[in-house]
């Protein structure tokens, strides 16, 4: 029986490989929908704690997943056999980025690996984790032609980026387009029919190649915007103006503008490393990606910015950087997220303690975090705490926080987040 009927009878088995922020949701989304899925991770602590029920992922219930499994339409394992009886495999595993700012591939190598291993015929093989243009047909197309296999004949394979957008409150899954584009036509028209069961809109591209840039537009578009603005921001100061001001008035603009805004830098796990993939590829292609290598710069640049405005506030006060009580608020890499991956506000923290100022943090979502070797714990941010520093730095604006009440007790805040809009105070200044 082919695809299709197992698609349409929703007898199709659905493996996913690697169920981490991206697989383990769009396992339940297949389980939603009738599906069976088959989901397999190389960590035995993550796949022991869901057969435990325990769901490790931000927008999946652990209530959810215990009922997905009883009702045996979910299963995790570590052992990738299983791939053997699944119509279709979808790859979702991280590329993290090397020291030296290349594609990691390794988790992509692996994981094409096991699903060659156990190809079988007919088998639809979809990859989404995040790569530069050209892996899914010139490295993963390869791996599964091994011993003469023939896409079309003996497998299909397409490029769907994951557009998942952890803890977001109006678009998940079902709701989010998602673009396919496979290595043949066949593949292509596969993946919409697969993507078609669990997702109201399903966008084909002519390739699995152009799936995968518009993933890295996606994110490259944010990259750029954001350093516009963390330089408008600077430029501001220079002019005395407050680039909050600016910017909200600038998004009154109907049509035509949309509003990023600055920042102490930029963090997480899609938008420093995304970009850099397209990088990369470009640089093989030698063509150099000009607005993507500027944007690098000027939001790498951003947590030094904030440090430099740090000391001038303190020097201006007549106190030194060295030596002073600096108290962090947020230590997150975005807003309401216990997420710290790559935040800028650890790279703020390592220059201030290079500049050796005596640095807290406080963040109700990190408790502790590791930094030059030690381990750090976030204060209780009681009266004391911001009486007694010499500066209040806000780095990322938790809602749970009072900022009212951070400004009314505070000698000096630096806030790169606007989080104290409208409330003047001799001693407060923002980005
Ligand atoms: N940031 C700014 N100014 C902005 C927007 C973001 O400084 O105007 C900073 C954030 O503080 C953070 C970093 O950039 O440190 C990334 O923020 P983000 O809002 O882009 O959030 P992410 O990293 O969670 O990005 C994800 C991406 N989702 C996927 O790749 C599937 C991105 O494409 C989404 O647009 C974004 O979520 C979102 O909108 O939430």
């Amino acid at each position: 029986m082919n695809l299709r009927v197992r698609l349409r009878d929703k007898n199709a088995r659905i493996g996913i490989l690697g169920l981490g922020y991206v697989g383990l949701p769009l396992a339940m989304e297949f389980c939603r929908k009738g599906f069976h899925v088959s989901g397999f991770d190389v960590s035995r602590q993550r796949v022991d704690g869901l057969r435990r029920g325990r769901s490790y992922v931000l927008d999946v219930a652990s209530d959810e997943l215990k009922r997905m499994q009883s009702a045996r339409h979910f299963e995790a394992s570590t052992r990738f056999e299983g791939l053997a009886s699944c119509d279709v495999v979808i790859i979702c595993v991280q590329t993290p980025l090397r020291k030296t700012r290349e594609p990691d591939l390794t988790n992509i190598l692996a994981a094409t690996q096991e699903v060659a291993k156990h190809l079988r015929k007919g088998q639809l093989v979809i990859l989404e984790s995040t790569t530069f243009p050209g892996t899914t047909e010139e490295i993963v197309l390869p791996m599964l032609s091994k011993g003469g296999r023939k896409l079309g004949r003996d497998f299909f394979l397409a490029f769907s980026p994951e557009r998942v957008d952890p803890g977001n409150p109006t678009y998940g899954i079902s709701n989010t387009p998602k673009v396919v584009g496979g290595a043949d036509l066949a593949s292509t028209k596969l993946a919409q029919e697969v993507y078609s069961e669990i997702v109201d809109e399903v966008v084909p591209v002519s390739s699995a190649k152009a799936a995968e840039l518009v993933k890295l537009l996606e994110n490259s578009f944010r990259s750029v915007n954001i350093a516009l603005v963390n330089e408008m921001a600077q430029a501001c100061h220079r002019l005395g103006l407050d680039v909050w001001e600016v910017i909200t008035a600038a998004a009154t603009k109907p049509f035509g503008f949309m509003p990023f805004y600055p920042g102490p830098g930029i963090g997480g796990h899609c938008i420093p490393k995304d970009p850099q993939l397209l990088a990369w590829k470009m640089k093989t292609l030698d063509f150099e990606p000009r607005f993507i290598q500027l944007a690098t710069t000027i939001n790498g640049g951003m947590p030094r910015y904030a440090v430099e405005r740090i000391w001038t506030m303190l020097n201006d006060a007549g106190r030194a950087l060295s030596g002073s009580r600096v108290l962090i608020l947020g230590v997150a890499y975005k807003p309401n997220t216990s997420d710290y991956r790559e935040s800028p506000a650890l790279d703020v923290m390592v220059l201030l303690h290079e500049a050796k100022a005596n640095v807290s943090y406080h963040d109700p979502y990190v408790p502790h975090l590791e930094l030059w070797g030690r381990k750090l714990s976030s204060v209780k941010l009681t009266d004391q705490a911001l009486k007694s520093a010499d500066c209040v730095l806000i780095l990322t604006a938790h809602r749970d926080i009072d900022y009212a009440r951070v400004v009314r007790l505070s000698r000096r805040v630096f806030d790169a987040r606007n989080a104290t809009r409208g409330m003047e105070k001799a001693g407060v200044q923002r980005l």
